[in-house]
């Protein structure tokens, strides 16, 4: 049955030189990229990537990130700290001892406390297949649905609402909707920086057709630098916008009634839930914190282009009235038939490559499979396709409750999957208090030290992308393959198969034979077509593909679902105006705005979170690219000026950020960008990255969505303070270095090593003697200077001729810029110049330091940038990539690149 650590089924033999086609593991535009594989000096593999042309998703394009895929394929010899070996309680053990443990104490907990014991959350990064089996194990032969998938913190308001008004979680449209809009409506959506090739082709369209972008969000984010106008509405005030636009829509006569009268129900209830939400402009103005004449403004754009696409994204589905929001949106396209046409429809764009995959397998806990339910009849329909002992028969706990149960004891064993709930899960502190104390947890992952991992009993090295094969479903149903194109690292295996091992082992060998991903497949897409007559039946149907040779996997393209047997497949939705629901009409629900969740006490701010431009979640993988790294330096908080004066913050200060949940302290970026009364973090940080800034232990899980289960991630309220530190210092090292003192830090990626910012009390980082013997006793030489009656300590660390780590600490703040040190750290060796300059801490007669990376394709500062921007008289985005590069490959920085030239320009002015 087990066939040994010999390579994983379908590791494919690298081919040097031979281009394979594969898909973007980022986000959920499911960009084609075609990898290659070169061979380096030493034999060794390396890796190249373009944009697929022939892709319908990017056609050719890619991304900051996805440009960056070769470097951030993590590779343990690169340092990149992959779990390469099964681990027991940190023992290393062979596969068969790692699945043998995993199955018995899975089937034990299952025999002494019940089915309803154990549990899986899953993750949006899974491949279809690995979804497929994980849901299969749980649902169908242990018999709990306790498997949820971090979609639940993502996109689960959007299923909810897709639900409620179509029959069906399925996105209407498709992205050729964003080239033949005449309006795209960008709500609680950053496209420039989360989606970035789609906002591309929206602002392609844009150039090409004028189609106008406006964007509904608190922030004025990257997004709203390509729109014609911005909405800083007030948080969370979204449904009365919409709430008011369809009272508004009615009003001026735009309802299409042939169509609302044939084909929805609901519209009388939906309107006098509006009215009395947002009975006119002047009361929807006064609600979202918006001018009348903003508002109206938008609503008579709305009601004369009839090509409007309403996208929507986190701003939306992180809130306790996620799904209502949703609906909200979905009522507006109803009332003037705008669905189900080309340039027309709700949009919800997806987050994670596989966001969607995760939810046609019934990755959430309250559905069953392939678009099923826990109706009898479904039940029983997936009970006879899986010959399955027992199919669960009723919906199985969502995320936070999950976590929950695990912290009561009622969860004793639980197996997390691609995804790091110790960092992303709200109140991140209970979760890691949950896991500690639970019996059994396990973890497969490609990386060894996540804050999940580090709580985990077993770990299973699992195959990462590049290395796996399968399918991933982007935002618009496209169904795309990713492909292996090198061995996986060490003994490192691909989800499905560790998932269908442990199922063998718990007796399960029947339901879990398959040799391949294609297999998986296979009987995936025979599932979905199981039973299902299309018309009343399920939205997602494969059916066409239930019998794909593993050679037609091999070379599937890229296709939308549905594609029915016998059919083709279908790239628009409700073409016939037909939707999934008992009568086949479309619904209107009525929505009722609510008030903010929680209280916010005198003097908070409303905190919002969410992502930036170059990093990818817990930073796993994107952390380990300096590249990518140098965009956002460090966690970073942005506040209103108003804000920061009248708490004596200043701009580059530190500050404690402090909710009921915990507390953080991070940078201060002072930014009219943000609304009077909030600030923004980013989600990235983790322990690895920060001993300070996991913003997850600063969320509580309180305020959920009573619908969805989705909680609200982005308005915590907290108190901002300044954080006035007795020193600052940086420490530049080759090796990762964990600062243990009480205080600030947070480290990067740099060529050659890493950069340490910190900040704290008391008399110098206790960290800096464990340093010091850390490398002395290894051959290393320090030389130090010290300047006391300043405060100031500088300490470098020589092994001959190379420099091994430096540390600069300064009591008054001034320290020197760190590009030419880091630089020094990516050298074989220093000349007597550098040695000399080495603890002033830059070279002699040096230009200054480049700054802030702007454009991560061409490494291009902020400095070098004013500079160029200056001595030239730069005046366009145009002219800077002439002169500098900046801005000319992926475009993800253009907005940046605007922001620079205005402040640039409005310097000289003044
Ligand atoms: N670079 C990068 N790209 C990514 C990811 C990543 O980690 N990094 N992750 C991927 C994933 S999984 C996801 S889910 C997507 C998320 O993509 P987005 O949803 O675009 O990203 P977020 O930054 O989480 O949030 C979007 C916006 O919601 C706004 N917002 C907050 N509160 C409100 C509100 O009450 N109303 C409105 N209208 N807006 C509000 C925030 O200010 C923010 O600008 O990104 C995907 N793409
Ligand atoms: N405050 C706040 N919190 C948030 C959000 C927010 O906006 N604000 N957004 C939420 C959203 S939308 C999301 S999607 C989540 C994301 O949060 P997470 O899912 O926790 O984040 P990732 O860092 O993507 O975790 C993926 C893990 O899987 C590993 N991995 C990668 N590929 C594979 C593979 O093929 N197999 C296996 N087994 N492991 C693999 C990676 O190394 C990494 O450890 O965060 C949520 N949390
Ligand atoms: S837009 Fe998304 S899928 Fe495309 S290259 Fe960028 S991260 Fe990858
Ligand atoms: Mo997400």
């Amino acid at each position: 049955m087990f066939d040994g650590p010999e390579p994983a089924p379908g590791a494919p033999r690298v081919v040097v030189g031979r281009e394979v086609k594969t898909t973007c593991p980022y986000c959920g535009v499911g960009c084609g990229v075609v990898a290659t594989v070169t061979a380096d000096d030493q034999g060794d593999d390396r890796v190249t990537v373009r944009g697929d042309a022939d892709h319908p998703a990017n056609r050719g394009r890619l991304c900051s990130k996805g440009s960056a895929l070769a470097e951030t394929l993590v590779r343990d010899a690169d340092g990149g700290g992959r779990l390469l070996h099964p681990e027991i309680d940190g023992r290393r053990v062979g596969w068969d001892d790692a699945l043998a443990e995993v199955a018995t104490r899975f089937a034990d907990t299952i025999a002494q406390h019940g089915p309803d014991s154990v549990a899986f959350y899953v993750s949006g990064q899974l491949l279809t297949e690995d979804y497929y089996v994980a849901n299969k194990l749980m649902k169908g032969f242990i018999g709990s649905a306790n498997i949820d998938t971090n979609s639940r913190l993502c996109m689960a308001s959007s299923v909810a609402g897709h639900k409620r008004g179509f029959g069906a979680d399925a996105v209407p449209g498709s992205y050729a909707d964003f080239e033949t809009a005449d309006l795209v409506v960008l709500v609680g959506s950053n496209l420039a920086w989360c989606h970035p090739v789609l906002n591309q082709r929206l602002l392609a369209a844009k150039a090409a057709r004028g189609t106008r972008i406006i964007v509904v969000d608190p922030r004025r984010t990257a997004s709203v630098d390509g729109a014609d106008s911005h909405l800083a509405l007030a948080a969370g005030t979204d449904s009365v916008l919409f709430n008011g636009l369809l009272v508004h829509l009615h009003a001026m006569g735009r309802t299409d009634a042939v169509f609302v009268g044939r084909h929805t129900n609901g519209e009388e209830d939906a309107l006098a839930a509006a009215r009395a939400d947002a009975p006119d402009i002047a009361a929807v103005a006064r609600r979202c914190k918006l001018s009348e004449a903003e508002v109206a403004d938008f609503y008579a754009e709305v009601a004369t282009t009839e090509r409007l696409v309403t996208v929507y994204s986190q701003g939306v589905n992180q809130s306790s009235q996620g799904t209502d929001t949703v609906n909200s949106i979905l009522n507006v396209h109803f009332l003037t038939g705008r669905i189900g046409q080309p340039g027309m429809g709700p949009f919800s764009v997806t987050g994670q490559p596989n966001a969607m995959g995760g939810r046609e397998v019934g990755g959430l806990a309250n559905q069953l499979a392939a678009h099923m339910g826990f109706t009898v009849e479904d039940i029983d329909r997936v009970r006879r396709f899986w010959n399955a002992p027992r199919v669960a028969a009723k919906p199985g706990l969502k995320a936070v409750d999950l976590f929950r149960a695990i912290e009561r004891g009622s969860v004793k064993a639980v197996w997390i999957m691609a995804t790091n709930p110790a960092v992303s899960m709200p109140d991140a502190g209970r979760v890691r208090r949950a896991l500690a104390k639970c019996p059994t947890v396990v973890m497969s992952d490609c990386i060894a030290d996540t804050d999940t991992g580090r709580l985990a009993h077993i770990r299973l090295p699992a195959a990462g992308w590049s290395e796996k094969d399968g399918t991933v479903t982007n935002s618009d149903r496209t169904i795309s393959r990713q492909r292996a194109f090198r061995a996986a690292e060490g003994e490192a295996r691909p989800d499905w198969w560790i998932i269908a091992q442990v199922a063998r082992r718990m007796g399960f060998a029947d339901g879990f034979g398959f040799d391949n991903a294609a297999a998986v497949f296979r009987e995936h897409a025979a599932l979905s077509g199981f039973e299902n007559d299309g018309a009343s039946g399920r939205a997602f149907d494969i059916g066409a593909l239930a019998e794909v040779s593993d050679a037609e996997f091999d070379t599937l393209a890229p296709f939308p679902w549905p594609w029915r047997a016998g059919g083709q497949p279908q790239a628009r939705l409700f073409t016939e105006n037909h939707y999934f629901t008992d009568d086949g009409r479309g619904r209107f629900v009525p929505v009722t705005t609510k008030a903010l969740p929680r209280t916010l006490p005198d003097g908070a701010l409303l905190l919002n979170t969410g992502r930036l431009r170059d990093q990818w979640h817990t930073m796993t993988r994107t952390g380990l690219s300096a590249r990518l790294s140098a965009h956002a330096p460090e966690p970073c908080l942005d506040l209103h000026p108003a804000d920061a004066a009248s708490r004596g913050i200043v701009d580059g200060g530190l500050v404690r950020v402090t909710s009921v949940a915990g507390e953080a302290l991070a940078r201060v970026r002072v930014t009219d960008a943000q609304r009077e009364g909030t600030a923004f973090l980013p989600m990235h940080w983790t322990d690895a990255f920060t001993g300070s800034c996991v913003i997850g232990r600063l969320i509580d899980d309180e305020a959920v969505d009573p619908l969805s289960g989705q909680p609200d991630l982005k308005r915590m309220p907290a108190t901002v303070l300044p954080y006035v530190p007795a020193w600052t210092a940086f420490l530049l090292s080759r090796t990762p270095v964990k600062p243990t003192h009480n205080g600030y830090w947070a480290r990067r990626a740099v060529a050659g090593g890493h950069l340490i910012e910190l900040a704290g009390h008391g008399p110098l980082p206790d960290f800096a003697p464990d340093f010091a013997t850390e490398f002395a006793p290894d051959g290393c030489a320090a030389i130090n200077f010290s300047d006391a009656a300043r405060g100031n300590q500088r300490t470098a660390w020589l092994r001959g001729d190379r420099l091994e780590a430096c540390l600069f600490v300064s009591a008054d703040g001034r320290l020197p810029g760190r590009d030419w040190l880091a630089g020094l750290l990516d050298r074989d060796g220093l000349d007597d110049g550098d040695r000399a300059a080495l603890l002033a801490g830059r070279a002699p007669g040096a230009k200054a330091d480049d700054g802030r990376i702007v454009c991560s394709c061409f490494s291009v500062g902020v400095n070098r940038l004013i500079a160029a921007i200056r001595d030239q008289s730069l005046t366009s985005v145009e002219a800077v990539g002439a002169a500098l590069k900046a801005g000319t490959n992926c475009g993800s920085c253009v907005p940046e690149l605007k922001e620079v030239l205005r402040h640039a320009v409005q310097r000289e002015v003044a």
